[in-house]
């Protein structure tokens, strides 16, 4: 520990840092944090999550995070490193809500989901880099599917693109790319226990509730806005910021394929996107004086919403 570099939290960090700050994690805090693998991306890359919770050997509930599954979105692993340190530094305080949540919900954080693309957008000029890394098939030669177009709920109907040039192109198939299988795989296995799944974007600071596609609701639509609409009321205490909430046609497009509508459809009772700062002033080129803040406010969201299904 003592030749470990301390990490800073307010720089963007790449992926091989991102990688010996989880194991540094992992080594500081044995009792309750484990990693595991639980599958490889396009390129053979681990995809990692951590798991953080007090061993009580009882059935546990779980709270599902994961970030960067868009590459460019920098602000999202970002957070994900923020959150982990915010909740072992919480964990850590005797008595605190914290250290009584940790004895019956477990937090599954995935750091940086989308690999692949992650280091594809740390190399030059590629910033912007969206999708993973997976040739095209037949005659199109580009790169790249969109996982948040992936997933297995109304695969391919709408807001999406069959065009593998396009940034939002869905695959060749539901699941045709390892990334969105390995989430599936994962989760179809233990979610009944799984409260939440909460995932992290960048840019526009929204909190969108399901579904995509405007022929689906929720059946507790209700719920989630109310759940979110207060999310959004706490963020705002924070710095100010303003956060719309409302499922993806009503505040902008629709959209399938998504992870958080799969997460509904699957059955997870509580699924939302955050989609962090800003607003598009620097767009998904956040910078890094407001990676603390950002961090701030969506850590207050998020900790609403944890609260809130925790309680239920
Ligand atoms: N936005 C998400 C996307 O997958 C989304 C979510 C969908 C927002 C549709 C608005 C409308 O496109 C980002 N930033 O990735
Ligand atoms: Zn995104």
């Amino acid at each position: 520990a003592a030749t470990r570099a301390i990490h800073d939290y307010n720089v963007y960090h790449p992926y091989t840092e991102i990688d010996s700050w989880m194991t540094g994690i992992l080594i500081d805090n044995p009792d309750i944090v484990s990693i595991e693998r639980y599958g490889q991306t396009y390129e053979k890359r681990d995809i990692n999550l951590l798991r953080i919770g007090e061993r009580t050997g009882a059935m546990k509930k779980v709270a599902w995070m994961d970030c960067g599954i868009h590459a460019r979105e920098w602000i999202s692993p970002a957070f994900c490193q923020y959150f982990i340190k915010q909740i072992l530094q919480e964990y850590r305080v005797h008595g605190s809500r914290m250290a009584a949540m940790m004895k019956e919900m477990d937090f599954y954080v995935t750091p940086v989901l989308n690999v692949d693309g992650y280091i594809y957008s740390w190399l030059n000029g590629t910033r912007l880099w969206r999708k993973n890394r997976s040739p095209g098939t037949g005659s199109c030669s580009c790169y790249g599917t969109d996982l948040n177009r992936n997933f297995n709920v109304t695969w391919g109907t709408i807001g999406v693109s069959t065009n593998c040039c396009s940034e939002t192109y869905g695959g060749t198939a539901a699941l045709s790319s390892p990334e969105a299988a390995s989430v599936t795989r994962y989760l179809e296995q233990r979610k009944a226990d799984v409260l939440l799944f909460l995932t992290i974007h960048s840019y526009g600071q929204l909190i969108l509730v399901p579904y995509g596609n405007p022929n689906l609701t929720a059946p507790n639509y209700g719920q989630l806005m109310k759940v979110g609409l207060a999310a959004a009321a706490e963020m705002k205490k924070v710095h100010g910021m303003s956060y719309r909430v409302g499922t993806s046609p009503d505040i902008l497009y629709p959209n399938s394929g998504s992870s958080r509508d799969w997460a509904r459809l699957a059955g997870i009772p509580y699924s939302f996107t955050f989609e962090l700062r800003d607003n598009g002033t620097f767009g998904f080129e956040l910078p890094e004086e407001q990676i603390q803040p950002a961090c701030e406010e969506a850590y207050s969201g998020a900790m609403h919403i944890i609260n809130h299904v925790h309680r239920e």
